[in-house]
């Protein structure tokens, strides 16, 4: 059975990911893992399957013409849904371009959530509605944000926490680094939850990294690290949620994988091969819950047919939403960049509103 009581923190992380539910969805006897209780693993299951379709409506959007670009997260759900159904309502989530997911099971608003990648106005949502920062796509400048976040909120004796989703990609950037001394520095409860996807665009791990794991790069900022299988919900959920209650800095290393390419606009047969995506294929993390809630009698073909249909229903609303012309005013280009306009963004505007008349 699994543990109800969270073991003492290390800085160190385990050798394997830690994990509760094996491939084929049995549990993990010996698990250090806390199980979520059954509603938890059953909530987990819904957000997965209409977060996947979500993001495979939105990847057609592309195909349409409707969206200019899309990063999936196709493979990555139990990272995406496991994590944001681990925040507390007060903490704030600061996501990357790829987590499009992790915001709508957050709560924004989906057709909100697509707006910058449709091109149609800046962040199409309010950050503060759901206490979600701006998906960034400068890779780990949201690290900054972040740890920035939580030590002013500590300073303020608030009891809220920071998670930042980072790449592997991104573990390879300064950012990171100068986030987690700080982090360290300051104790400041922010979780970096890095999503190990293998690839950076074309870049795989081995070109990326000499460490025994992304994980270990905690240790040198004395910042407690750990190992998950980042294809079992149950376990990132557990993991995350411990994190954030941990009153402290986590780094947090999931293992997964992209099953799409990078974007629509990347060939990803030019650097991977079949085989490789097809083992993942096979350690995928929607059927996995799905095996383990049907084993244990959580989950029966009336509830799967139920939310495969409110997915279909998700699905139709977006379409429907984003089938609309966006007619974007460019002059709208310049605002909402800073504060009050700098001399140049003024001088461009201007030069924009000359050539456009
Ligand atoms: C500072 C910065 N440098 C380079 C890029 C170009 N770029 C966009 S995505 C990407 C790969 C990031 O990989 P990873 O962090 O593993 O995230 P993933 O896309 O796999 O989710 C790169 C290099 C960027 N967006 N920002
Ligand atoms: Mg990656």
């Amino acid at each position: 059975m699994a543990r109800t009581r969270a073991p003492e923190r290390t800085l160190l992380p385990s050798d394997e990911p830690l994990s509760l539910l094996r491939k084929d969805g049995t549990p993990v006897e010996d698990s250090p893992l806390v199980m979520p209780g059954d509603d938890v693993l059953v909530e987990l299951h819904r957000r997965m399957v209409v977060g996947r379709r979500f993001d495979a409506q939105a990847t057609a959007l592309t195909k349409q013409g409707r969206l200019a670009v899309y990063p999936s997260s196709r493979g990555q759900e139990a990272c995406e849904v496991g994590a944001v159904l681990a925040l507390r309502e007060q903490d704030w989530l600061f996501p990357t371009y790829r987590d499009s997911v992790a915001l709508v099971t957050r709560g924004v608003d989906p057709a909100e959530t697509l707006t910058l990648l449709q091109g149609g106005w800046h962040l199409g949502y309010d950050p503060y509605a759901h206490r979600v920062g701006p998906q960034c796509t400068p890779l780990a400048t949201n690290s900054l944000h972040a740890v920035g976040f939580a030590h002013a909120a500590r300073l303020k004796g608030e009891d809220t926490a920071a998670l930042v989703l980072l790449g592997d990609g991104a573990t390879s950037e300064g950012d990171t680094h100068e986030a987690l001394n700080f982090a360290g520095v300051w104790r400041a409860p922010t979780v970096f939850l890095v999503q190990n996807n293998g690839y950076a665009i074309s870049v795989p791990m081995s070109k990326q990294n000499a460490a025994p794991s992304l994980a270990h790069k905690g240790i040198g900022y004395g910042v407690p690290s750990v190992l998950v299988d980042g294809n079992d919900v149950a376990a990132v959920y557990a993991v995350v949620r411990e994190a954030l209650h941990a009153g402290g800095p986590t780094l947090i290393e999931a293992i997964t994988y992209r099953i799409e390419a990078h974007t629509n606009a990347d060939d990803a047969n030019r650097y991977r091969d079949a085989a490789e995506v097809a083992s993942w294929l096979d350690r995928d993390p929607v059927d996995r819950i799905e095996s383990y809630l049907t084993a244990r009698g959580l989950l029966d073909n009336a509830r799967r047919e139920a939310v495969a249909a409110e997915a279909e229903e998700f699905a139709a609303r977006v379409r429907a939403r984003l089938n609309t012309d966006v007619e974007p005013t460019p002059a709208e280009l310049f605002e909402h960049v800073y504060a009050a306009k700098t001399a140049n963004l003024r001088a461009q505007a201007a030069a924009l509103r000359e050539e456009l008349a």
